[in-house]
């Protein structure tokens, strides 16, 4: 059988570290890329990383970025990758209405720039081409549960950028008969999650709380729902979404939505917290039953111009047809959260290190 080898753009973020783990343990050869940082950026994939002096290594790391189109050409060129995982985007969407042309040149032209790639350098019959599309597309409701039908209707720039990754990933396809597929996935959490995600946040700050390192936990919209899964779940439906026979678009969603309040409820309550709401709107607090402080409040800053409400999702296709299907609940997901969390703020306070 020839080598498998895969190129993960965005290999130092969340899914792109689950998603190099799970290919390497499938044999494939794993090449990343990162971005230049002035600061080390990697933390997310050092356990899988092996000094290239020592001989043939399974995973390698490069330079790179979506917006040098140079740059993605000659990677492309010298890793001649069988699968690619465009998994690099400004990904937060809060971010995207601060920088949205930044979020449109990376989320957007840089998927024209990947697909560009392929065909520049005539590998239209080789490679594979998995984009990272998102629940994001479906923004305002239309249609509940959402699924691979339900009509687009962005609600951020990052949700609009995303909508013409998705559709010049699907213009490829059709016009070029390039196995180019979108996955759209419904969000995904983890130990690993960006702190700046909002079950991240919360699960970070229910640490610290708990060993006495911070006291209070800000947060913004309360309301929100999200069909939230556990990401290494969605890096194996990745991979399937590259295995299947023919191109297409996918959802991966779990099929069950909670609101940013009972994620809340639910991290409080892993550390044996209660929390009892009073106020209302921005003076509302979450007020924790034994020592009767408020341990939520509501910081308008964290409001967005224009929300999404609410997404579920059906991924029905993608069990009939990759057999996909998320292993994991989302109780055992926020279990696992708050545990490796408390380990870390436990360890900070050791240190004697509070937040800046
Ligand atoms: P993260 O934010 O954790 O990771 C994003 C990755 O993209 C990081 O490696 C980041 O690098 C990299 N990146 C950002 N900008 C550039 C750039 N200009 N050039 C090269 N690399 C860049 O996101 P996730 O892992 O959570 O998500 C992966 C993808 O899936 C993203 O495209 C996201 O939009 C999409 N998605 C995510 C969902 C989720 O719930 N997690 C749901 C649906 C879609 P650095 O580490 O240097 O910041
Ligand atoms: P989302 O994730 O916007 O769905 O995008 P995020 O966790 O940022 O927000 C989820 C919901 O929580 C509300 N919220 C807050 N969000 C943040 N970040 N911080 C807060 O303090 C806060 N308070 C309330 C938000 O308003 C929102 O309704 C994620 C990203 O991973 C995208 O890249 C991906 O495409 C989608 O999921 C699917």
């Amino acid at each position: 059988m020839t080598k498998r080898v895969a190129l993960i753009t965005g290999v130092t973020g969340q899914d792109g570290a689950y998603l190099a783990e799970y290919l390497l343990s499938l044999g494939y050869v794993v090449h990343g890329i990162k971005r230049r940082s002035s600061s080390f950026n990697t933390a997310r994939v050092d356990h899988l990383y092996q000094d290239p002096h020592v001989g043939n290594v399974p995973f390698l790391i490069h330079y790179g970025d979506m917006t040098d189109s140079t740059n993605l050409i000659r990677l492309m060129q010298q890793i001649r990758p069988t699968e690619i995982y465009n998994l690099a985007a400004q990904s937060h969407v809060a971010v995207s209405f601060e920088s949205p042309e930044y979020t449109a040149n990376a989320d957007a032209i840089g998927v024209l720039r990947l697909l560009e790639a392929i065909r520049i350098l005539g590998m239209e019959k080789e490679t594979r081409f998995y984009q990272a599309s998102t629940s994001e597309l479906y923004g305002l409701v239309q249609e509940i549960p959402q699924k691979e039908t339900t009509p687009f209707y962005p609600r951020s720039p990052y949700g609009v950028a995303k909508l013409y990754g998705y559709w010049i990933t699907v213009n490829y396809r059709e016009a070029y008969g390039m196995f180019a597929s979108n996955g759209i996935l419904f969000n995904h959490e983890s130990p690993i999650r960006g702190e700046t995600f909002v079950t991240r946040k919360i699960t970070r700050a229910v640490a610290r709380i708990e060993v006495g390192l911070e006291d209070t936990l800000y947060l913004g919209n309360l309301e929100a729902k999200r069909d939230w899964g556990h990401a290494r779940d969605y890096v194996e439906g990745m991979h399937m979404i590259l295995q299947a026979d023919k191109p297409d678009d996918f959802v991966l969603a779990t099929g069950e939505t909670r609101s940013v309040r009972e994620m809340v409820e639910l991290a409080f309550a892993q550390v044996g917290r209660r929390i009892a709401w009073q106020g209302q709107g921005v003076d509302e607090t979450g007020v924790d039953e034994t020592s009767g402080k408020a341990v939520v409040r509501i910081d308008p800053t964290y409001f967005r111009p224009t929300e999404v409400d609410l997404l579920v999702g059906d991924a029905s296709k993608a069990r009939q047809v990759l057999g996909w299907k998320p292993k994991r609940t989302f109780a055992q997901l926020v279990e696992e959260m708050v545990a490796s969390d408390l380990a870390d703020a436990k360890r900070d306070a050791g240190r004697g290190k509070h937040s800046v």
